[in-house]
């Protein structure tokens, strides 16, 4: 028989619908209007709209290049070691006593989802509770890196769309009901997609709580120093639970706060209660990883490694950081003030006072398809629209829009 007049072998695939969030873009690229714009995708965009690289990093890279020292040999399976150490210093602290006594093992992951990847299928393996609770709502890749990773995801109250603001007491209810030993996942600060965040005291509260039922944090740091301008402010909730000496995880990415996005660098750390079992849970990473990406890519790691130990670079980051972080504040005012001068139905104050890369607008999916068929205007369909895509000259047409879609669509 000639197979190639037969049914394909994959005839009985069915098509899956486009990602929620990166299918944004999708449906972006293919539409023709010059006006359009995308608010869908959290990436920093100038005020210019175009993407940014930033000087430091191009300064890095130019020196890594130029060093003809440099080859290209694999890396070891938990990634280069001096990026680890930077990288745990970073979100820990400089003098994070956790990391002084050897408590803290971090191995390279491929981004903020390759990290948090392997960490749930480190649980998988070697954690006697598999459910994991995460917030309702949160980043919509959750709970498919979870439960493809053989762990079972439950919710927990996050955010009160009546107040547009924390539902601190739910959080509570539903994390004092959880078994003991669950493990929960935790935004560690400029929470997405809402923008809400736990204040200091709150976040105390929640640690007390965490503690004393034996859940285990695991933290999903995507965002440090793009909420506040401060890298060490933003690591607070994060340090706050490795104080107390209990255990926990963090996920770490450079996309948003090192725009290195597509380079796919981030870093996973288990912090233990001892050295010993440190060294035997990096033991238990390498056999995780060795089958599922062998060792992580080289180059952007060692981009981030030569900027974070070199004060002048670093300094040169902060600088820049503080500069994408004001600009998307600044914005969130501008968006603001837009929607008040044109007398929009609604109470808008939660622009301003939601923090992060993400506004969490209240605009229901009927709203975004009418912004989207009528202003070419693309954002996620719960509403959420990323500020760091808007720019001042793009923040009236956005402001149009938002007023005929509440004023037009129920
Ligand atoms: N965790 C959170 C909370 C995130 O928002 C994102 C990215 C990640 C992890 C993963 O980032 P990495 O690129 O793997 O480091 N969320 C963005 C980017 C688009 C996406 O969905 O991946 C977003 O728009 O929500």
């Amino acid at each position: 028989m000639a197979s190639d007049h037969g049914d394909s072998v994959f005839a009985n695939v069915v098509r899956a619908p486009e990602d929620p969030i990166l299918g944004v873009t999708v449906a972006y690229n293919k539409d023709p209007s010059p006006k359009k714009l995308n608010l869908g995708v959290g990436a920093y965009r100038t005020e210019e709209g175009k993407p940014l690289v930033l000087n430091v990093v191009r300064r890095a890279e130019q020196m890594l290049v130029n060093d003809t020292s440099r080859v290209k040999e694999y890396l070891p399976i938990v990634g280069l070691a001096e990026f680890n150490k930077l990288s745990a210093k970073l979100i820990f602290g400089v003098d994070s006593p956790a990391i002084q006594e050897n408590r803290v093992t971090t191995v390279q992951c491929l981004s903020g989802t390759g990290s948090l990847r392997v960490g749930a299928e480190f649980l998988a393996r070697h954690y006697h509770e598999h459910t994991i609770y995460i917030p309702q709502p949160t980043w919509g890749n959750h709970p498919k890196v979870f439960t493809i990773a053989g762990l079972s995801v439950k919710t927990y109250r996050y955010y009160s769309p009546e107040t547009r603001g924390l539902d601190f007491q739910g959080l509570l209810d539903d994390l004092n009901a959880a078994p003991s030993g669950a493990i929960v996942l935790l935004h560690a600060c400029a929470h997405n997609p809402t923008g809400v965040d736990p204040t200091p005291e709150q976040w105390e509260q929640i640690r007390q709580l965490m503690r004393s039922k034996g859940l285990l944090p695991f933290f999903d740091s995507a965002y440090q120093g793009f909420a506040s301008g401060s890298l060490d402010e933003d690591a607070q909730s994060v340090r706050m639970f490795v104080s107390d000496g209990g255990e926990c995880l963090v996920a770490q990415s450079y996309a948003k706060n090192m725009g290195m996005y597509g380079e796919r660098v981030g870093a996973l750390s288990i912090v233990c209660k001892s050295a010993d079992v440190a060294v035997r849970v990096e033991s238990q990473l390498k056999l995780v990883i060795r089958p599922m990406y062998s060792n992580p890519p080289i180059h952007g790691a060692s981009i981030v490694a030569a900027i974070l130990k070199d004060s002048h670079m670093y300094h040169e980051w902060t600088v820049e950081l503080k500069a994408m972080a004001d600009r998307i504040i600044s914005m969130r005012q501008k968006l603001f003030d837009a929607l008040q001068a044109r007398g929009t139905p609604g109470d808008w104050s939660h622009i301003i006072k939601q923090i992060g890369m993400f506004t969490f607008t209240g605009l229901n999916a009927q709203q975004v398809a009418f912004m989207t068929k009528e202003y070419h205007i693309y954002m996620t369909s719960d509403g959420r629209i990323s500020m760091a895509g808007l720019s001042s000259q793009t923040v009236p047409l956005l402001a149009d829009a938002i007023h005929a879609a509440v004023s037009t669509v129920v």
